[in-house]
This record gives C-alpha cells, sequence and structure tokens, in this order.
C-alpha cells in the first residue's frame, strides 16, 4: 500500500486539521480518538509517512521505532491508566477494518473492555504460519 499524503493523520501532522494532543515526542504524537470507544480512547502515530505496522517496521530508522514503541509506553502514565490497565490496538488493511491509512496505535482504557474479539471464531485447525 503506497502512502496517500491526503489521509486524516497526514493532515493532523501538517497542523491542517486539530487534535487534541496528549503526548509528543521527537517522531511520535499521541491524540485523543475524535469517536472514542472506551471512556479513554487515545490514538499514537509516528509523524513519518508509514501506512502499517509492517511497513514501519521495514522503512523507518531505528530511531524511530524506538521512539514510538517508547511513546506509546508512555502515553499510558500520562493518562493515568497504567495501574487500572489497558488495551493496544492496531489495524491494519481489509481485515482488520483499518480506516486511516497511516500507522495508529489505539490505547483504550477507563472501563473494563470487555473480550479481545467479537465475533472473531477462527474456523478449527487454522493454521496461518504455513
Ligand atoms: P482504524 O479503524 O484503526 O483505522 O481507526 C481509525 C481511528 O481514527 C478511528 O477510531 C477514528 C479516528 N479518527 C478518524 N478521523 C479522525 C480525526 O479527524 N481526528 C481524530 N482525532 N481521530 C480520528
Amino acid at each position: 500500500m503506497s502512502y496517500d499524503n491526503q489521509n486524516i493523520f497526514a493532515k493532523i501532522l501538517r497542523e491542517e486539521l486539530p487534535c487534541e494532543k496528549v503526548y509528543e515526542t521527537k517522531h511520535s504524537i499521541a491524540f485523543k480518538d475524535i469517536n472514542p470507544q472506551a471512556k479513554i480512547h487515545v490514538l499514537i502515530i509516528p509523524k513519518g509517512p508509514y501506512t502499517s505496522w509492517d511497513d514501519f517496521s521495514m522503512e523507518a530508522s531505528v530511531e524511530e521505532q524506538a521512539d514510538f514503541v517508547a511513546a506509546i509506553g508512555k502515553t499510558a502514565p500520562r493518562l493515568g491508566v497504567n495501574k487500572t490497565g489497558y488495551r493496544l490496538l492496531t489495524n491494519h488493511g481489509r481485515d482488520s477494518h483499518q480506516e486511516v491509512p497511516h500507522l495508529h496505535v489505539h490505547i483504550l482504557a477507563g472501563q473494563a473492555l470487555g473480550p479481545m474479539l467479537e465475533g472473531g471464531d477462527l474456523p478449527p485447525n487454522t493454521n496461518y504460519l504455513r
């Protein structure tokens, strides 16, 4: 998937659209999700043009990757959820219903979050490492 620099998060990074920022580092930014799915719902994105975690892993510098992972880890305590718990989630592509084609990790927290997947039954004997 090539990077679309007109996606919403690219516009947020260029400050063409506003966001409620909660944390920022040299290579990453965290802001509140516009359509929260839990009492606390924050997105963390790298500032570079990466569509997915696999794209980021292959194309981003080690410095960007370290910054992003640390930014995710440091956002949770800033939100005050590291004691009560939180869920990290990232979607990529069709099957996960990724809406915005710029890598983002969701932090969901502030309430009991329920089961990890709804309606996500796998067929028996699925061997997805073949
Ligand atoms: P995903 O389905 O994983 O691609 O999630 C995309 C998320 O982005 C979704 O939870 C809603 C959020 N979102 C979409 N547009 C905007 C926006 O303009 N501002 C903010 N803050 N969040 C947005």
